[in-house]
């Protein structure tokens, strides 16, 4: 049986052909990174970023590290979604009363679109890092909602749709620092304010390294004929430190904390020079698709090292098949 995407067809989204001598899963844009160190004046790298198809073209919300390290959004617009123009200045936000709502940080943002809003969720700071969620409907305005949970968390991903009624949201319970640990968990609502029904969706380890020491997810989950595949990052811990690397499952389409298919083996581990060196070597960091229902052709957004922007191509067969053939569920 094929397995269908569900969702809208995105014609103009980028797209290459696999190679013909490639073994992988995925397959590099040929033209990575598609943006490297210093794209714009206020930053110094752009990566771990969210892109979405609107009004006909692309728009992205970008994880923008300044020249004094912090990090954080700004709208990114293009017409192909591999050549970007930025906001100078930072997404603004207000709370539901109109009040500056300003976080003082904002880092590895994810975008979607559920009903007639887009929701913007990333890693914030109240006392640590946490979940931050806002909406807009333009990209011009945008206001800021109750932050989804109490620190320590991060890799805050929301479903493209309810599910049974409710927001679903996965999400990564961490630490202050850099988390030598990590399951990804999920969460509902009934209002984008109240989180509860807490369910753990999968955890790091397995018989393979790549995914030991944390995991956490990755893109806005991908609907399927079959369950929702869900791209996520795998750490391993090395003696010079983590390294990250893709992997995929596909979750229960009703009870989406039931892991049906897991890859046993990463599908994209940092190999070229723009992943395994820059900011933070090793780093490949899935944080947006484009996926076409008509083609089942899948764009993975992801940054490299922590210092560029890179895309990675799949399609619905090829991940499936691997899902299929080499899965490991524990
Ligand atoms: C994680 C996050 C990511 C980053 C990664 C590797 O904890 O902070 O933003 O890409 O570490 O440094």
């Amino acid at each position: 049986m094929t397995t269908k995407i569900i969702g809208k067809s995105i014609p103009n989204m980028p797209w290459q052909d696999k190679p013909k001598n490639e073994e992988g899963v995925m397959w590099r844009h040929s033209k990575n990174p598609i943006i490297g160190w210093n794209p714009f004046p206020a930053a110094a790298r752009v990566y771990n970023s969210a892109v979405v198809p609107f009004q006909g073209s692309f728009i992205g919300v970008f994880r923008c590290d300044y020249k004094n390290g912090r990090p954080h959004l700004h709208v990114g617009y293009s017409d192909d979604a591999l050549n970007w123009r930025f906001e100078d200045k930072p997404i603004e936000w207000v709370d539901t009363d109109g009040n500056y709502f300003q976080p003082s940080y904002a880092y590895d943002p994810r975008v979607v679109k559920i009903e007639d809003t887009y929701y913007i969720t990333w890693c914030t700071d109240d006392h640590g890092a946490t979940l931050g969620v806002g909406i807009t409907k333009d990209f011009k305005t945008f206001t800021r909602l109750e932050n989804a949970c109490v620190p320590f968390n991060r890799n805050g991903v929301l479903f493209p749709r309810k599910i049974n009624g409710q927001f679903v949201m996965l999400n990564r319970p961490s630490d202050s620092g850099h988390t030598p640990f990590g399951d990804v968990f999920l969460s509902h609502s009934n209002d984008m304010e109240y989180w509860g029904k807490h369910r753990h969706v999968m955890g790091k380890g397995g018989n393979g390294w790549w995914q030991g020491t944390k995991i956490g997810a990755g893109p806005i989950p991908i609907e399927t004929s079959e369950g929702w595949l869900m791209i996520y990052h795998g750490v391993s811990g090395t003696c010079n430190g983590y390294v990250y690397s893709f992997g995929a499952a596909l979750l229960d389409i009703n009870e989406p904390w039931k892991v049906l298919y897991r890859t046993r083996d990463y599908i994209l581990t940092p190999e070229k020079e723009y992943e395994t060196t820059g900011f933070v070597p090793n780093v490949a960091f899935p944080c947006a698709a484009l996926a076409d229902s008509e083609t089942g052709r899948i764009a993975v957004y992801y940054g490299a090292a922590d210092t560029y922007s890179a895309v990675a191509y799949t399609t619905i067969e090829d991940i499936m098949t691997e899902l299929k053939t080499k899965s490991e569920v524990f």
